[in-house]
């Protein structure tokens, strides 16, 4: 008896977690997301430093549905982000932005990307150091490689940098969605120190810089 009550208390265990998981709950773990927009849609990948800011950026646009923190650009499968930050597997924080194309353009998205972060310093961003935080332009077409390449050649002539743009641009092999505690994070932690003091000035400099519309 005692046997079949251990035994259906751990059926159920497992059943909720699973159950979790799939939500995407708070607990999901790393995820391996389809390179596939929704039919209408289209999917893009910008790498700029510490996520929690990238996402509410790109998040702010209009445009864009809704933007996924993770990895991109390594060489391990399933990175986590205790490994992503020994700056050993070669992934950098990367968001995977879904848009309208029919509202926002590819080439719109990167100008995004160079007015939201500092892209002309190698593995750093701000006072993250670490090739997780190098700043990388993610394309999926060769369209999108050309269209990369004349923004990131635009802004290096726009004089917006005093210094050289490092930014790579790579093709976009795999993206993992990161653990449900870095999705919204700054929404759902709007006071935790490194918000305040890092995220929430560069969301304010983005505002002031980027001349495109924003929600
Ligand atoms: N240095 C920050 C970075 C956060 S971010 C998700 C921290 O460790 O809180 O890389």
């Amino acid at each position: 008896m005692k046997f079949i009550k251990i035994f259906t208390l751990l059926i159920f265990s497992v059943l909720i977690t699973a159950c979790d998981a799939q939500r995407g709950g708070q607990d999901a773990g790393v995820m391996n997301v389809k390179l596939q927009p929704p039919s209408g849609k289209a999917i893009a990948a910008f790498a700029e430093g510490c996520f929690w800011c990238s996402e509410h950026i790109f998040e702010a646009v209009v445009g864009v549905d809704s933007a996924v923190s993770g990895y991109a650009g390594g060489h391990t499968k399933n990175p986590t982000y205790e490994r992503v930050n020994t700056e050993t597997t070669g992934h950098a924080e990367t968001v995977l932005v879904y848009y309208n194309p029919k509202v926002i353009s590819y080439e719109e998205l990167t100008k995004v990307f160079f007015t939201s972060h500092d892209p002309t310093t190698k593995d750093r961003q701000g006072p993250d150091h670490g090739n997780s935080y190098r700043s990388i332009l993610f394309y999926l077409t060769p369209e999108e490689k050309a269209i990369a390449e004349k923004s990131l050649a635009e802004f290096s002539k726009s004089g917006l940098y005093k210094n050289p743009i490092v930014s790579e641009i790579q093709k976009l092999d795999a993206f993992y969605r990161a653990e449900g505690y870095h999705q919204d994070f700054i929404e759902h932690n709007p006071n935790q120190s490194y918000v305040r003091g890092v995220s929430i000035p560069r969301y304010e400099l983005f505002k002031r810089t980027y001349k495109g519309k924003l929600k």
